[in-house]
């Protein structure tokens, strides 16, 4: 049984960590641990496989797999555990990654992939935290700070904004 919170961040391609590092740098903000691989459901399928047979050993709790273009990574990671899989619709394409969004996002009945919006890396982070929360109560403390650092800068800003224009 693990202490601390673990999540797994997979992409189908190394073309994706740029945007995949968001959600690297958000989950270290949480001290998160986490695993990050580049794997691919269609150019190495048996790779996928083999680490969906050492997710429970390594006591993994959440994944987080980016994909773009005919984005099956996160279907198909989902169709093999029953850990949740969060989808990070990536805008890899001349579509502008809506290709993506709707591969992640319209999965069959019985088969749910959570899906955040494209090129959504932070909010892949936090939705994965949020599950973890339920687990480990030092996250939720830190989620609600973190809302509330959020919130005041709105606050801030709408005192700059009010001033200029009065
Ligand atoms: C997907 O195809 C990857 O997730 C990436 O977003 C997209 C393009 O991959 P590359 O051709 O850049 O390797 O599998």
């Amino acid at each position: 049984m693990r202490s601390t919170p673990k999540v797994a961040i997979v992409m189908g391609s190394d073309s994706d960590l740029p945007i995949v590092q968001k959600a690297i740098e958000m989950l270290e903000t949480f001290g998160v641990e986490r695993e990050v691989r580049v794997i691919s459901a269609h150019r190495t399928p048996k790779m996928l496989d083999d680490f969906v047979l050492k997710i429970a050993e390594k006591e993994i709790e959440v994944i987080i797999a980016a994909a773009g273009k005919a984005a099956h990574l996160p279907g198909v990671l989902a169709a093999k555990t029953l850990i949740p899989v969060i989808g990070l619709p990536m805008k890899s394409s001349t579509l502008d990654g809506l290709d993506s969004l709707l591969s992640i996002v319209q999965m069959p009945k019985g088969m749910p992939v959570a899906t955040v919006a494209i090129n959504g890396s932070e909010n892949a982070a936090l939705l994965a935290i949020q599950i973890l929360a339920l687990k480990y109560p030092y996250l939720a403390e830190k989620l609600a700070s973190y809302r509330d650092a959020m919130a005041r800068e709105v606050h801030e800003k709408d005192e700059i904004v009010r001033k200029n224009f009065m």
